[in-house]
């Protein structure tokens, strides 16, 4: 019902439906009508009610998209609770570095504008202003520092569900870090650690997603995507950031907790695209092409090896690329 509501509002874009109008053409109750607003509201679509005149979906609407409208509808026990919100910075990653020793676990940096967003390995991650969402968690996990790749995961598998939940389509997982809409990469995560012998000392997990980008530089058509390009409507960058902190705190209190990637991994392999494939992985010693059959509950990637052997593949160690569209 919920979708009819929605394509109703859509086909009359701009204008204003009464709910008596919506109640009679869909047989559905003004209670249930205002139920169903509320939830498309929360999922990000524009929609405009106004007591008297109705409801309307208002096109292309530039969101306010700062601080006080995040922590405002907040829905976590502490994510997000202590928060930066910067118009533009080098590296959302870079800054809650330098800050991390001085401030709590769960605060949120989230900006704008990057002007020198990274990826792994000193890659560039391109960060417009004003389109994207650039953000870094910092965490205090009492792990062991071996065990702090596995929050790449639980990132990817929350921003997952996220998008999901907001766009209504379904994405996928490119293992370890990427998340894939449409054959191309719309959002990466890079997580840093400082550790010492006796434990960690902070895990900055950053993520970048592509939200309301109409193009990107020459060098990324080929493997860029915003959700805008691919839904061809505006999407709210804030809904996104609301739901992804919702279901981060709650897979990551699961590990913290149980010490099990159980539900993080369910996630990640529902949705992976590397599952089934055969994969090139690149090391430093060379490019191997291998099947993958597994992520395993440490969230390692198993694959079958050039001489059938089953082989756990290590965070960090391989990048993965398949033979796929998308190529790096
Ligand atoms: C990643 O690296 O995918 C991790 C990206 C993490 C970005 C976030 S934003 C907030 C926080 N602060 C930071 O400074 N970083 C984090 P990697 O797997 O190495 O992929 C990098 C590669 O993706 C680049 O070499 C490009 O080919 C491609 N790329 C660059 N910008 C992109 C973009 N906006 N969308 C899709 N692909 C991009």
């Amino acid at each position: 019902m919920k979708s009819k509501i929605l394509n109703m509002l859509k086909a009359n874009e701009n204008k204003f439906l009464s709910s008596a109008e919506i109640s009679e053409a869909l047989n559905i109750s003004r209670q249930a009508i205002s139920k169903h607003m509320t939830q498309l509201k929360k999922q990000g679509h524009n929609i405009e009610s106004v007591s008297r005149k109705g409801h309307r979906y208002v096109s292309a609407v530039e969101e306010i998209y700062n601080k006080a409208e995040i922590v405002s509808e907040l829905d976590t026990d502490t994510l997000g609770k202590k928060m930066i919100f910067l118009e533009t910075v080098d590296s959302t990653n870079n800054y809650a570095k330098n800050i991390a020793l001085e401030h709590d676990d769960m605060t949120v940096v989230l900006a704008d504008e990057q002007t020198a967003g990274k990826g792994r390995l000193g890659r560039q991650w391109a960060s417009e202003k004003g389109s994207g969402i650039w953000m870094s968690i910092i965490l205090k996990p009492d792990i062991e520092p071996a065990e702090a790749p596995k929050i790449t995961q639980i990132a990817a598998a929350a921003m997952t569900e996220a998008i999901e939940s907001v766009v209504g389509e379904s994405i996928g997982i490119k293992w370890p870090n990427d998340i894939i809409y449409k054959k191309k990469k719309v959002c990466g995560v890079l997580t840093e650690m400082s550790a010492e012998l006796g434990g960690i000392n902070y895990v900055v997990v950053g993520i970048g997603v592509n939200v309301n980008q109409t193009q990107f530089p020459e060098e990324l058509v080929d493997k860029a995507i915003s959700l805008k390009m691919g839904l061809e409507r505006e999407v709210s960058r804030k809904a996104i950031v609301l739901s992804f902190l919702k279901s981060f705190e709650v897979l990551y209190q699961d590990f913290i907790t149980t010490n099990s990637l159980k539900r993080t991994i369910e996630i990640c392999k529902s949705r992976s695209i590397l599952l089934n494939e055969t994969v090139r992985i690149i090391t430093k010693a060379g490019t191997r092409t291998v099947k993958v059959i597994d992520i395993n509950e440490n969230g390692q990637l198993v694959i079958v090896n050039e001489n059938g052997e089953r082989e756990q593949v290590f965070y960090g160690e391989v990048s993965v690329r398949g033979l796929y569209e998308y190529i790096d």
